[in-house]
């Protein structure tokens, strides 16, 4: 498998977490966003979103980190990222939904850079942006964790939310968001990070790092 990756993508890094997890081998084919290869007419064709990630699995290529993840379980289901409960499942798909579409969408580079060039926010306004997204999404995610056992959003095994929450926890901590109000966000953060298949799907960890 490959994976069109940027190591500082939380979409990218969810991807990265599920293929881990599931013990599935890929190899990473890095985007540099930054100096926006995302736009190369070369990877429009790969993924007309012009963003990351992409998987290509037995050449078809999957968009959109969230159908990628239910792709990955229908079609790798051995290691399952979702609960057998149809209720808790649902609460799990919640959760991911709430990071992948309403949190992360408001605070993606390209909505960072219109702000920025064509609203002329200053930096201060972007990062006050930034900070209110994340603080006005977690408080909603704290609520839903309420009966985590602090090492994974639900249930005893990791799911689709741990694999989103642990990398909007990162971007959160980039932008030096506090997040001692968020007991067990932190908690579950932490814990997810000490099991190698989120150590290492880490931006840290990524050959395209810098
Ligand atoms: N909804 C998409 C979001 C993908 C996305 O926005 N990726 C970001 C990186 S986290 C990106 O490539 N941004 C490029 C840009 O904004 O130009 C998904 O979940 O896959």
């Amino acid at each position: 498998m490959k994976l069109y990756s940027y190591f500082r993508s939380s979409a990218a890094y969810r991807v990265r977490i599920a293929l881990n997890l599931k013990q599935l081998s890929y190899e990473i084919q890095p985007v540099h966003l930054v100096k926006n290869e995302q736009l190369l007419e070369c990877y429009q064709t790969v993924n007309p979103s012009q963003c990351v990630p992409t998987l290509v699995d037995e050449d078809q290529s999957f968009l959109q980190s969230l159908s990628i993840l239910e792709y990955l379980e229908e079609r790798y289901p051995a290691i399952s990222l979702l609960p057998d409960n149809i209720v808790t499942r649902s609460k799990v798909r919640a959760f991911a939904q709430a990071i992948a579409c309403d949190i992360h969408p408001l605070n993606n580079l390209r909505v960072l850079k219109y702000l920025q060039h064509d609203l002329s926010l200053s930096d201060e306004q972007k990062k006050h942006w930034y900070q209110h997204w994340i603080i006005e999404g977690f408080n909603s995610l704290e609520a839903q964790l309420q009966d985590s056992n602090g090492q994974f959003c639900f249930g005893t095994q990791p799911t689709f939310a741990d694999c989103c929450l642990i990398p909007q926890v990162y971007n959160a901590k980039r932008f030096k968001i506090d997040l001692s109000a968020f007991a067990k966000i932190e908690s579950i953060s932490q814990h997810c990070l000490t099991l190698p298949a989120f150590f290492n799907a880490a931006p840290e960890q990524q050959p395209d790092w810098e």
